[in-house]
C-alpha cells in the first residue's frame, strides 16, 4: 500500500525534518539540543514516520527496543557515545553496561511514557501487508508485553494499580508544576557536576532552572548508585502521573490488537487496559475535572489542572470523559481561545506562556488530545486544532513548543516529533478514525 497524498508544502517540509534527523536507524529528537535517541520521542516519530516509510518507521521502533533492559524496562535514552560530551547527563554519568540487567548499549536507567505499543500497532496498520513479510509484529510483540510487565511488577509503587514515575524525567513533563511539591524535598546539591550544554540550543528562560537540574541530577544519582533496581533502596520522588498511565492503557488496548493480529490470546490486555482505566479514578479530581498526579510518597493528590490530566480522553469508556471534555473545553484550557492546548491551567497564578512544561503548547500533548476528541465526538473541535496544529508547525520551522495564544515559537526548532505529528495530522487516516 502506498501512503495516502498529504497536503503539499507542509509535507514536504516535515518530511525534510525528519530526513534531517535521520541517522541511518533512528530518528534524533533534535540534531543540537537532543543528540541520542529518546524513547517517547521515537514512538511518537514513528507515528508519522509511518507515512512517509513504514519500514523505516518499524526500524526507528526496533533501534529503540534494542536498548531495552533484562527485567523489560525501555531507556528514556538510548545513547550514542560519540556524543557524549554534548549532553548531559551523559552515558559516562549512568555507566548502564556495568549494571547486569541492562543491554550492551549504553542507556539511561530512567524510562518514559509507554506510547510504543500503540505506535507499533499503527505503524503495521499503514501498511498491513508488507508487516507480516519482516515479521515486524511477532518480532516487537514479546518485547512489548515485557515492557508492559516492568511496569506492572515494578512499578506499582503505590499499590493501585497504576505506574510511578521515579524521577520528573520520566514524565516527559519535566517541569510540570505537578512535580513542584514532591521536588520541594529533594536536595539539588548533587555529587556530579551539573553539565548544561542544553543552554548552547536554548535559552535558560525557556529550559529547566540551575535549581530544577540540581535536584534531577541528585534523583538520577540516587536511582544510580543503586543500579537502577526498583525493588532495593528508598525512593525520594515517586508519582501517579495521568498521562503516562493513560498511555499505558491505551497501549494495553494496542497490544491486544497487536495479539489478536498473530494469532495470540488478546483477552489479558484488554482486562488490564480496563483495570487501568478504572485505577485512573483514583487520580480524578471531582471540583477541577480532570486527572491529577499522586504524590505516593505522602499519598496526596497535586491538585493542579494540567494537560497530562485530559489526556486520559484518549481511553474509549472512560467514564470520566463528560466531565475532562467540558474542562478541556472551558476557561482553563480552550476556553481561553488559545491557537494549540496550554500545557497548563491559564486561570493559574504560576502559568506561564513560555517556559517549557509550564504553560506552553506542545504538539504531542496537542496532538493526544485530537486524538481525546474524536475518541469522544468531538470532531469540530479536533479539527479546530488540527488545522491549527499544522499550520504553526509549518509556519515556525517545527519549535519544541509555541506560545499557547500568539504562537511564538520557544525552545529548538526542526524538531523532531513536531515534524512526524504535524505529517500524520495531514494525512487523512492520520488525523479520522
Ligand atoms: C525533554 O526532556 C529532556 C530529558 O528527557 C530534557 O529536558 O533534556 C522533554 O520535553 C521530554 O518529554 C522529551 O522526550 C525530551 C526529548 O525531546 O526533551
Amino acid at each position: 500500500m502506498s501512503a495516502p497524498p498529504v497536503a503539499g508544502d507542509l509535507a514536504a517540509a516535515a518530511i525534510g525534518v525528519l530526513d534531517a534527523n535521520w541517522t541511518g536507524s533512528y530518528t534524533l529528537p533534535a540534531t543540537g539540543l537532543y543528540p541520542h535517541q529518546w524513547s517517547w520521542d521515537s514512538a511518537f516519530i514513528a507515528i508519522g514516520l509511518r507515512h512517509v516509510s513504514p519500514e523505516r518507521a518499524q526500524r526507528e521502533l526496533e533501534t529503540l527496543l534494542m536498548g531495552q533492559w533484562a527485567d523489560g524496562r525501555i531507556p528514556q535514552i538510548v545513547y550514542d557515545v560519540s556524543r557524549d560530551e554534548d549532553y548531559s547527563p551523559g552515558a559516562s554519568f549512568w555507566r548502564s553496561t556495568q549494571i547486569p540487567s541492562a543491554p550492551s548499549i549504553p542507556t539511561t536507567g530512567l524510562i518514559q511514557p509507554p506510547n510504543h505499543a500503540w505506535a507499533a500497532w499503527e505503524v503495521h496498520r499503514a501498511d498491513p501487508a508488507a508487516s507480516p513479510a519482516r515479521d515486524f509484529l511477532p518480532r516487537v510483540y514479546p518485547r512489548l508485553v515485557a515492557w508492559h510487565e516492568y511496569l506492572g511488577t515494578r512499578r506499582d509503587r503505590g499499590g493501585r494499580g497504576l505506574a510511578s514515575v521515579v524521577h520528573p524525567w520520566e514524565s516527559g513533563m519535566d517541569n510540570s508544576p505537578l512535580w513542584d511539591k514532591a521536588l520541594a524535598r529533594v536536595p539539588s546539591t548533587p555529587q556530579h557536576e551539573i553539565l548544561r550544554p542544553d543552554l548552547l540550543h536554548a535559552d535558560l528562560s525557556e529550559r529547566p532552572s540551575e535549581k530544577e537540574y540540581g535536584k534531577y541530577f541528585w534523583l538520577a544519582e540516587q536511582y544510580r548508585d543503586r543500579e537502577c533496581d526498583d525493588l532495593r533502596g528508598e525512593d525520594s520522588f515517586l508519582m501517579e502521573d495521568p498521562t503516562f498511565n493513560a498511555l499505558w492503557a491505551r497501549s494495553e488496548l494496542s497490544l491486544a490488537s497487536i495479539a489478536e493480529a498473530i494469532g495470540r490470546d488478546p483477552a489479558p490486555h484488554r482486562v488490564r487496559a480496563a483495570e487501568l482505566t478504572a485505577a485512573l479514578g483514583g487520580l480524578y479530581d471531582e471540583e477541577l475535572g480532570l486527572f491529577v498526579a499522586r504524590d505516593v510518597i505522602d499519598d496526596t493528590l497535586v491538585r493542579k489542572a494540567t494537560i497530562s490530566g485530559v489526556v486520559p480522553l484518549i481511553l474509549p469508556g472512560l467514564s470520566q470523559a463528560p466531565a475532562v471534555l467540558r474542562t478541556v473545553l472551558g476557561p482553563r484550557f480552550l476556553g481561553s481561545r488559545p491557537l494549540m492546548v496550554p500545557s497548563y491551567d491559564v486561570t493559574a497564578e504560576d502559568f506561564q506562556p513560555a517556559q517549557y512544561w509550564r504553560g506552553p503548547a506542545w504538539f504531542n500533548m496537542t496532538w493526544l488530545v485530537i486524538r481525546g476528541l474524536r475518541t469522544h465526538g468531538r470532531d469540530a473541535e479536533a479539527d479546530a486544532l488540527s488545522a491549527n496544529l499544522r499550520a504553526l508547525a509549518l509556519e515556525h520551522r517545527f519549535p519544541e513548543y509555541v506560545d499557547p495564544w500568539t504562537g511564538a515559537p520557544h525552545g529548538t526548532r526542526n524538531f523532531s516529533w513536531t515534524a512526524a505529528l504535524a505529517l500524520d495530522l495531514a494525512t487523512f487516516h492520520g488525523d479520522r478514525r
